[in-house]
């Protein structure tokens, strides 16, 4: 290998939703910083991207123990070796719950099941692990497993059952693999990881020191970990437990300064990733695992054994957290009164019931998104307006608002005074309904009170548990709570990734399975487009029905602004479209366009509509009004389209990184721009430097984008003026080169 002994080059943007894989020579030169200097650095970047202080606590329970086929060098549960430990069958499901539920007790967030396989095998035992992963999932704890290699589709399977993570460690270099395993391939350990990732599952991927590995053979392992397509969201890090009867059983135990330099070196390279102390705490001292902490691990597993080998007590654990000021991460459902528990050393029982209690639980777990950032609170707008879904500046509009002040002045009737069934129904929205269905080009439409209330109603209105929903990874999450409602199956492909969506496909089971794409046509987290006739042909040639969300589109595309689907020749697969009104409308609701008999079963089954009061009629004039100025006045449209494509090309002369950039869907006209960021912190502070310019441009964090990608997402209105396009670049600009001088703006442009 190469060596070098220039400092360290590469530094991991805080501006950047993943690092640019890092050389082979800048992984050696990160590792080889004297040991001081590459704490400090790596506990720098540490409290940057982990701001909170907080580690989690894994439990790992062995689901399936000994007897494994394969000879990997450190195991105690590989056949070839006698070590003691037993082959045993798979455990109970029952009986797997119940220790989760023990653990979550404790203060686990995360819950973690080993079997001793090659890999797992379809059939029985595969369907009871299915059952494990879905029961743990409902205990409200993250679901980790690690059961050997796997098929696509059991990836798919494990990912529907509610898998957070797979664990598939790569363990040290492909150099020194086939000295520690002959039974498989390090190619074999990748291409799991890779279905792992397509399947949208988080990837957990490390390694062990101390099996006679060289440094070199470190460095290496950290440089494909943080050269893989997306960096692993776990990287545990294990000193071999040397186990008798294994071949490593000799090995000397790994130098504890060893173990800090490398979790300071995984934590500089991948420092977005949990960095788990993992195996082998029971050789380490409380003094060497305080600075694994300092230098950037941040989460532990708890209990008195890992999957067979011991590891520390936890009143031990409870002890150490306590004395370094760190605490043990809550989970996001009710964890918190387990956390308090664990430090008290209470059994969570004591803390519950009572509204007080429950109160207090939330209270804690606001703080804790506080200190996490992740606390949301109501802002009055402010500045100037780039972050609404107002794109044709009808919202205020002037003639709008003259003609329902005109409508009021005639109007007996403000509001509904019921449900749509219930005496709340009137001509005003039968009017409406006609009038914007031969608008978006279909046979009929049906008004909902909200664009959520449109989404869950139609989903969970049309599919049944034993249905199948194929949904692109970046829908909306009203449509996600529609399809959750439903009970029928998800299978969730990356996002715009038609041949992975294409490989979920297959023929429908039975004749009364019914299968239904699920996309938006404009990606409102992104900004980019669905291949809708793509899109059908797949439908067409799999027996399936398309359902397209125009949320974003509707009133932007099309030659009218009836949105993308009219135009796109797919009516003959397409069950709905959906086509909110507060957006390029203005106003508010949402219209789900289609057959008549889809309007009828709606009428009948959709529960939001049923139950909802139905809108005031003042709502109805202002929807006609506005539908008026669409029709009448194409160049909004046009001006949105023109004044973001300048936008995007100002952004990026400016340094910015888009979300799109790389999209197969990538409309450059699109008034959706979303500049990507990266970690939370690094978009609020831009969110606020935006605020004291003048600009109202919202920082969007986890859950609503992926973990590691929040961003500032930018909205371009047919009311701004290409000045203020001008001043919002300079702004992006100025925040990419904070304290230089940025230079002059691109003439061209
Ligand atoms: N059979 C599955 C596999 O190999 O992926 C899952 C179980 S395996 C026990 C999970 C990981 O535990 C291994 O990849 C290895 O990194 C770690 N491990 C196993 N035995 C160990 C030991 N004696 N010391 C340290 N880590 C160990
Ligand atoms: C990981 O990297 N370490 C954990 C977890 N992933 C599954 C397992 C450690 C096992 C140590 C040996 C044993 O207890 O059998
Ligand atoms: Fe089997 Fe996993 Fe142990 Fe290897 S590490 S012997 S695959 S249980």
């Amino acid at each position: 290998m190469s060596t070098t002994s220039e400092r360290p080059s590469f530094s991991p943007a805080a501006a950047s939703s993943s690092p640019p894989a890092p050389s082979l020579g800048e992984v050696e030169a990160i590792f080889k910083m004297p040991l001081l200097e590459l704490i400090e650095r790596a506990h720098a970047l540490h409290r940057q991207y982990h701001p909170g202080g907080e580690v989690q606590l894994c439990q790992l329970l062995s689901i399936k123990t000994g007897g494994c086929p394969e000879d990997c060098a450190y195991c105690p549960q590989s056949a070839h070796y006698k070590t003691g430990v037993k082959a045993e069958a798979l455990l109970d499901a029952g009986q797997v719950l119940a220790e989760a539920r023990q653990a979550r007790d404790s203060g686990a967030t995360r819950f973690c099941m080993g079997a001793a396989w090659r890999q797992a095998r379809e059939g029985a035992d595969f369907e009871r692990v299915l059952e494990m992963v879905r029961g743990v999932a409902d205990l409200g704890l993250e679901v980790c497993c690690t059961l050997g290699m796997l098929t696509a589709s059991q990836a798919q399977r494990l990912a529907e059952a509610g898998l957070t993570a797979y664990n598939h460690n790569l363990d040290t270099s492909p150099e020194f693999y086939d000295r520690i395993i002959s039974t498989r391939q390090y190619a074999d350990r990748l291409q799991t990881l890779a279905l792992v990732r397509d399947a949208g599952i988080q990837v957990c991927c490390g390694g062990i020191l101390g099996m006679g590995e060289s440094e070199a053979d470190r460095i290496r392992l950290l440089h494909v970990l943080a050269s893989l397509p997306q960096p692993p969201e776990s990287v545990p890090i294990n000193a071999l437990v040397p186990v008798e009867g294994t071949p490593l059983e000799k090995q000397h135990p790994v130098e504890p300064l060893e173990m800090v330099r490398m979790i300071a070196a995984a934590r500089i390279l991948m420092p977005q990733s949990k960095v788990r102390l993992s195996a082998g705490r029971l050789a380490l001292s409380d003094e060497a695992q305080t600075l694994c902490f300092y230098a950037g691990a941040n989460s532990i597993f708890v209990g008195e054994k890992l999957l067979t080998t011991p590891n520390p007590e936890t009143d031990r654990d409870r002890a150490l957290l306590q004395r370094l000021g760190l605490s043990p991460e809550p989970s996001n459902s009710r964890a918190e009164t387990q956390r308090s528990a664990w430090q008290s050393g209470q059994p969570s029982g004591a803390a519950t019931g009572g509204l007080a209690a429950a109160l207090s639980a939330m209270q804690t777990e606001l703080d804790r998104l506080e200190l996490a950032g992740r606390r949301r609170k109501l802002t009055l707008p402010y500045g100037i307006d780039f972050c609404s879904n107002d794109y044709l500046g009808l919202a205020g509009d002037e003639s709008i608002r003259a003609r329902m002040l005109q409508w009021l002045e005639s109007s007996q009737r403000l509001g509904s005074g019921g449900s749509r069934l219930v005496r709340g129904h009137a001509e005003e929205f039968e009017r409406l309904e006609q009038r914007f269905a031969a608008f978006y080009g279909a046979e009929t439409a049906l008004f909902f009170p909200s664009g959520y209330a449109a989404n869950t109603g139609l989903l969970s209105a049309i599919a049944h548990p034993g249905d199948v929903f194929f949904s692109d990874a970046l829908n909306h999450s009203s449509l996600i709570d529609g399809m959750r409602l439903s009970g029928a199956e998800r299978r969730i492909y990356p996002h715009l990734n038609l041949a992975a969506l294409e490989k979920l496909l297959e023929p429908p089971k039975k004749a009364d399975q019914y299968r239904w794409i699920v996309v938006e046509s404009l990606y409102s987290m992104e900004g980019d487009r669905a291949p809708l006739q793509e899109l059908a042909r797949l439908a067409r040639q799999y027996q399936a029905a398309l359902i397209v969300d125009e949320a974003h589109a509707s009133g932007i595309l099309g030659e009218r602004g009836e949105g993308a689907c009219a135009a796109a020749g797919i009516q003959d697969v397409l069950l709905a479209s959906v086509h909110p009104c507060g957006k390029a409308l203005g106003a508010a609701g949402a219209f789900v366009c289609g057959p008549r008999i889809l309007r009828d079963w709606l009428i009948n089954r959709a529960r939001p509509f049923i139950y909802s009061t139905a809108p005031p009629l003042w709502l109805a004039a202002q929807l006609e009004a506005a539908l008026d100025r669409l029709q009448n006045e194409g160049w909004r449209r046009e001006r949105v389209r023109a004044l973001a494509a300048e936008l995007r090309a100002r952004l990026r002369a400016a340094g910015c990184k888009l979300a799109d950039e790389h999209s197969p869907g990538r409309d450059e006209h699109s008034p959706i721009i979303s500049v990507l960021f990266g970690s939370d912190p690094a978009a609020v502070a831009a969110e606020k430097m935006l605020a004291d310019a003048g600009f109202d441009c919202r920082a969007i964090r986890p859950p609503s984008v992926p973990e590691g990608s929040a961003r500032l997402r930018i909205s371009v209105h047919a009311t701004h003026t290409r000045t203020r396009l001008v001043q919002l670049a300079e702004a992006f600009r100025r925040l990419h080169s904070p304290g230089g001088d940025p230079g002059p703006l691109p003439s061209d442009l």
